[in-house]
């Protein structure tokens, strides 16, 4: 399985450990494309050396290849937003996995999509469980 994992970049590496412990739970299911958005020299700045278009046709590419998206959507954005879109018009399968935050409500572009599974969890554990549920269903 091919798997696109979707996280913040630069609106923020606050979550990357999280994104760290989701992706390596995630290579248990596949190849994940995109195992850099979990890399933590990476910060909310970029990568070093590669341009922001050879960056933009190498993530279309990726998700063109993916046999699933899962987003990582606590954190909002724009990168990930535009990610889901395109993967929704691909036909791709998305589970968006969200952490609830005080005072904060997931964008209803996001949360009132029924082609994305949205599944609200607190803590690792219970997001590794989440993504479980969804894969295994498959
Ligand atoms: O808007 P954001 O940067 O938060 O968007 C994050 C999402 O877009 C992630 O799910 C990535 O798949 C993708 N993305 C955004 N920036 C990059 C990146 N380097 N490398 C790979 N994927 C990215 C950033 C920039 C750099 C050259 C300075």
């Amino acid at each position: 399985m091919k798997i696109y994992f979707a996280g913040s970049i630069r609106a923020g590496r606050q979550d990357v450990d999280l994104y760290i412990e989701l992706i390596k739970h995630l290579q248990g299911y596949g190849e994940v494309l995109t195992s850099h958005v979990g890399n933590s020299e990476i910060s909310a700045y970029g990568e070093k050396g590669i341009s922001d278009h050879d960056i933009y046709e190498r993530d279309m590419d990726w998700l063109r290849q993916a046999d699933v998206v899962v987003a990582e959507v606590t954190n909002p954005s724009l990168g990930v937003g535009y990610e889901l879109a395109r993967a929704e018009e691909l036909g791709k399968r998305v589970l968006c996995i969200y952490r609830p935050q005080e005072g904060k409500r997931l964008s209803a572009m996001v949360s009132g999509n029924r082609r994305f599974a949205i599944k609200e969890y607190k803590e690792l554990e219970e997001g590794k469980k989440t993504i479980d549920d969804y894969l295994q269903a498959a």
